[in-house]
């Protein structure tokens, strides 16, 4: 007698059971696809701020790593502004808000991020150890790179005077 109750179709118990493991499903579905957003997202602000890293590596390698009229007299700035810019201490202490590219141009479109950069000299035996300026042939450029003022990537290479 009773197997033929199964044959008729679910009972409302079974039915309950199917939906609620249905709204689990689906619920564990929603979730993991909102925190792959989440980590797309942060992940597309680190390519953005790597790629702006970059910028200033690019824009720096070309110059001298001392200025090519004052020599070592003169650590950071010798001249007025980002455009007359002609070697790598000039940019020690510099900070880009919107951030720049490596042709120097004001990047508009990532107006929320800042390059901040700091040129030091580092000894020869220990690129870890900061001498003071315009003291070893070593220079370590730092970039670090702030999202809405945080600090979400930094970036540092040395560069050698000779
Ligand atoms: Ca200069
Ligand atoms: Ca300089």
């Amino acid at each position: 007698m009773q197997y033929k109750r199964y044959n008729k179709g679910f009972t409302l118990v079974e039915v309950l059971i199917a939906v609620i493991l249905v709204g689990l499903a689906v619920t564990a579905l929603l979730t993991a696809s909102g925190s792959f957003t989440m980590a797309n997202g942060a992940g597309a602000d680190l390519s953005t701020a790597e790629f702006l890293a970059e910028q200033i590596r690019e824009l720096t390698a070309l110059l001298p790593v001392v200025d090519p009229q004052s020599e070592t007299d003169v650590f950071g700035p010798e001249e007025g502004g980002l455009s007359d810019y002609d070697d790598l201490d000039d940019f020690d202490g510099a900070s880009f808000s919107p951030p720049i590219s490596a042709g120097r141009a004001v990047l508009n479109n990532f107006a929320a991020f800042t390059q901040q950069v700091v040129v030091e000299n580092v000894s020869a035996g220990n690129f870890e150890q900061v001498v003071g300026d315009h003291t070893s042939p070593f220079v370590r450029v730092t970039v670090r790179v702030f999202l809405n003022g945080s600090e979400i990537s930094s970036a540092g290479w040395v560069r050698a005077l000779y």
